[in-house]
């Protein structure tokens, strides 16, 4: 028989399911609807594998559920602004937007060579106007509602890339692209108000059941809700300064008779007070900017302090005071900017205590500790225990004690105002969403001197991103466009500005999964295509965006449910996080990392080594890591489809490890797999032989062997669509295999029978079809066709499972009259009560006995007994 032949068959399918526009999803088809949408690629230039993987696992499920009869939506787009565009094209002194165009074209037809069930009709790129122009309208329906706010703040400044960076941009403190340490400064900026929502983010959560528990958790931290206490301390000494007391947030009020110090953040307003007559004060502060403003970065930061000449009394402990610091770790834009320590019980404080040599009070005392030898060393204490060293709090649990000391406060009185209220904190800071940089939206907004800071109207929508820009000089090319820059004022005619500033990728990313549903409306989304189609039912993407990509969507969706453009709260119904793939690496003598595609492996019994094509130099074999470019051990998707099919490329990754976790590619995996694709063919050359062979046979009841075959075909069918629906596709590629295998065996008995075994076998290799054709849907399409099929088989509707012949065994039910046995019932087990009945009742001997008239009483027990009472 001939060998199957992928590179002919390939090609040859996209056309027929494009001709046949098979994946077009439509607005108006009334059946049940599916959304899934894979996180949508940066036009990098070339496709990865872990592309292949996460839209191998999206097609699996397109396919599976359009067989399932419903009208599913699979697109596709391209998250085309962004900083790599622009670094290229400074380095070209080019314009990004060809450069991003070319590398979609060359994309486009990879991601076509996969033979993907997308909806290629609904393609967008969030570079061209007629996304972004909808991105404006959006942004000018957030500020009228209120959404949107302009404030200063400080940024990450990176000078060598010129523009303010996230604060996940910044990494120890540098720039995460150019490596540079990061500044900062203080800059007006546009902010999504994504904090308001922080309680209702939080509380979505909850109803997210289809996500995986640790993305959860994750954006509960990320959004960090905290409950605890504002305190006032009295200032003791000071009082020059015209404050009499500092405020301080603290979630540990039980604590409150270890505080041994205050400190507060280098930007408090206090400090900078004390920093306008105290010059080594203000240098230290200079020296607190320069780490950046990132959470992590201050974590990281060795803890530094400066003793200022203030001291409060100490709330508690009449006639103590305690020093009050400037220190380095405390965050201005978090609670108040000032904090109380306490040593004993929080590690950072500790660290800062043992370093000015502060006292070290121990509070809590760990269950079974005795109090008189309890010591702190060089960690805190800071889980469960007993509050000692306290007066009134002594004895009470953590809990209590915070609540007696919450009451305690809330009693007294400082500067007239309570001394403690109970305040609740969210580490959610605003979305600040300018960007001093070219390749992105342009933000709809006008500086007019007379008229000051202006939407743009809607009716002058798009603002369009000037092609004609030069990289000439380092910065934001729209502060050098000579013309685009400058404007008349829509209100007053006069001379007006543009904002130069674009908006974050991010914002491209976090509505253009509504774009999908309706992506030519002339407003943002048709909300009724919206309404229809989300939230996506199920959304698959790799756990790195777990948070701000995740967090921002889910904050976007309400912003427009608000503004009236989608009738939802929540964008992803399911979410899915997907593994990474991974590829052994190989070094040279030399050091440096050598492609895969380079190296000759050879296999000594259980040792492997490695040498170099060509040169035979020998070459190290180092660990297994996620493909990457800096380290070489990368596989190009269109080698893999030019050498073996994209079918097998997408059945090596849906089948070697569960798709959560990490798959590791190699040859030896891509092999097997691509022979599976071929005894596969074989199998189905076998069975359409035997049919031809057989055309004249008078066909009878199915043999022992075709009962056998057939239960054995159903079970697996009915496991593979469960495995599918969960995920699971690893499983299901195993079930695939089983059945394969049985097929297989059944094949080679079929001459013996065939006209009572052969129908038997032509179904289950027809079913075998169907069920791989989700993954290796151009082999599935050939022996479709092979098998005398008609149409499609991406158009045939997934195969019905016999609920009779998942039934494991058969069992005998005795059947008593009036308590006596008369004879019995052969069943599958589990038959239901009506069935036994009905089965009882046509038993010869209970017609017999009746003699047309109704038993007075029937007792059924499923899969025991049956008695008739006449
Ligand atoms: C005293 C104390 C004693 C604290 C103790 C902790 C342990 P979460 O849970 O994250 O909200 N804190 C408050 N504001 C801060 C700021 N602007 N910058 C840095 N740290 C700040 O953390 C709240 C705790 O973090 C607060 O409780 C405060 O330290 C500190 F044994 O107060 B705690």
């Amino acid at each position: 028989a001939e060998r199957y032949n992928p590179r002919e068959m390939e090609p040859h399918w996209q056309n027929v399911w494009n001709q046949n526009q098979s994946f077009i999803a439509r607005n108006d088809d009334p059946r049940e609807r599916y959304y899934v949408l894979e996180m949508f690629p940066y036009p990098s230039g070339r496709i990865h594998m872990g592309h292949v993987r996460n839209y191998a696992m999206g097609d699996v499920l397109a396919r599976y559920h359009r067989a399932q009869g419903k009208n599913v939506l699979h697109p596709m787009g391209w998250d085309a602004f962004g900083l790599p565009a622009e670094n290229a094209a400074i380095e070209r002194k080019q314009n990004p937007g060809p450069w991003t165009r070319q590398n979609i074209a060359s994309m486009r037809e990879q991601l076509k060579s996969m033979g993907l069930s997308i909806d290629w009709t609904r393609e967008i790129a969030t570079c061209e106007p007629d996304y972004y122009q909808h991105q404006q309208a959006l942004f000018i329906d957030f500020l009228a509602a209120g959404l949107i706010t302009r404030k200063k703040s400080k940024v990450n400044w990176d000078p060598v890339d010129m523009t303010v960076l996230a604060n996940e941009q910044v990494i120890d403190g540098k720039g995460w692209r150019s490596g540079a340490p990061v500044e900062q400064r203080e800059l007006t900026q546009w902010f999504f108000k994504i904090s308001d929502y922080a309680d209702e983010l939080l509380a979505g959560l909850d109803g997210l059941e289809q996500w995986p528990e640790k993305v959860r958790l994750m954006q509960r931290n990320w959004i960090g809700k905290s409950e605890g206490l504002r305190l006032l301390f009295e200032i003791a000494q000071g009082s020059e300064t015209g404050a009499t007391s500092i405020d301080v947030f603290t979630t540990r009020p039980d604590t409150i008779f270890g505080a041994s110090f205050l400190a507060l953040s280098p930007d408090h307003p206090l400090t900078g007070q004390l920093a306008a007559t105290d010059p080594a004060l203000a240098t230290f502060v200079d020296e607190c900017h320069s780490l950046g403003t990132s959470t992590e970065a201050l974590e990281k930061a060795e803890k530094r302090g400066y003793l200022t000449h203030l001291t409060v009394k100490h709330p508690v402990i009449e006639g103590a005071t305690l020093p009050v610091y400037v220190a380095n770790f405390v965050l201005m834009d978090y609670g108040t900017g000032a904090v109380f320590g306490c040593p004993a019980h929080d590690q950072r404080d500790l660290d800062f205590a043992r370093k000015y040599d502060l006292e070290v009070n121990p509070v809590v005392l760990p269950p079974g500790a005795d109090a008189a030898g309890f010591v702190i060393a060089n960690e805190a204490y800071d889980e469960a225990g007993t509050i000692f060293n306290s007066e009134f709090l002594d004895g009470l649990s953590i809990e209590d004690a915070k609540r007696a000391a919450t009451a305690f406060f809330a009693e007294r009185t400082v500067d007239g105002r309570p001394q403690g209220t109970v305040e609740i904190n969210f580490r959610l800071r605003d979305w600040g969403i300018s960007r001093q940089r070219y390749w992105g939206c342009p933000i709809p907004v006008i500086h007019c001197e007379v008229c000051g800071t202006q939407p743009v109207p809607k009716k002058d929508l798009p603002v369009i991103l000037p092609e004609d820009v030069s990289f000439d000089q380092p910065g934001n090319a729209l502060d050098h466009h000579p013309t685009w820059k400058n404007t008349t004022c829509h209100q007053c005619g006069g001379a007006a500005r543009r904002e130069t500033d674009t908006m974050d990728t991010f914002v491209d990313s976090s509505w253009y999964f509504a774009r999908f549903t309706a992506p030519q409306a002339t407003t943002p989304t048709d909300p009724k295509a919206a309404s229809a189609w989300l939230p996506v039912d199920q959304y698959i993407g790799g756990v790195e965006h777990a948070i701000l990509h995740l967090l921002y969507s889910r904050f976007f969706t309400r912003a427009m449910q608000k503004t009236g453009h989608v009738a939802v709260a929540e964008p992803f119904k399911g979410l899915f996080t997907q593994g990474m793939v991974t590829h052994e690496t190989y070094k040279s003598a030399a050091g440096d990392w050598v492609l895969p595609t380079e190296v000759l492996i050879e296999v000594h019994g259980e040792k492997r080594t490695a040498k170099r094509l060509g040169t035979d130099a020998p070459l190290t074999i180092g660990s297994i890591e996620k493909m990457s470019k800096s380290k070489k051990n990368v596989v190009d998707p269109d080698e893999i489809v030019a050498t073996y099919g994209a079918d097998t490329a997408r059945w090596f990754m849906l089948s070697d490890s569960p798709p959560e976790r990490d798959v590791q590619w190699t040859e030896a995996g891509v092999e097997g797999a691509s022979r599976f694709q071929q005894r596969v063919w074989r199998l189905v050359g076998e069975t359409a032989a035997l049919n031809e062979q057989s055309k004249d046979i008078v066909v009878k009841k199915d043999d022992k062997e075709a009962v056998v075959l057939r239960k054995t075909t159903h079970r697996a069918v009915h496991a593979i669509s469960d495995e599918i629906e969960g995920l699971r596709f690893n499983r299901a590629v195993a079930q695939v295999y089983e059945l394969t295998n049985a097929l297989v065996r059944a094949a080679g008995v079929m001459a013996a029978a065939p006209e009572s075994r052969l129908d038997a076998l032509h179904d289950g290799v027809s079913r075998l079809v169907q069920v791989i054709a989700p993954m290796m849907p151009h082999l599935a399409e050939t022996c479709w066709a092979a098998l005398g099929h008609q149409g499609l088989v991406a158009d045939a509707p997934w195969p019905e499972v016999d609920p009779s012949l998942l039934i494991d065994d058969e069992i005998i039910i005795p059947v008593q009259i009036n308590g006596k046995r008369r004879g019995e019932l052969n069943v599958a087990r589990g038959t239901p009560r009506a069935d036994l009945e009905q089965q009882v009742l046509s038993l010869d001997v209970i017609v017999r006995m009746l003699e047309g008239k109704a038993p007075k009483k029937l007792v059924i027990v499923p899969d025991r007994i049956v008695n008739v009472v006449i």
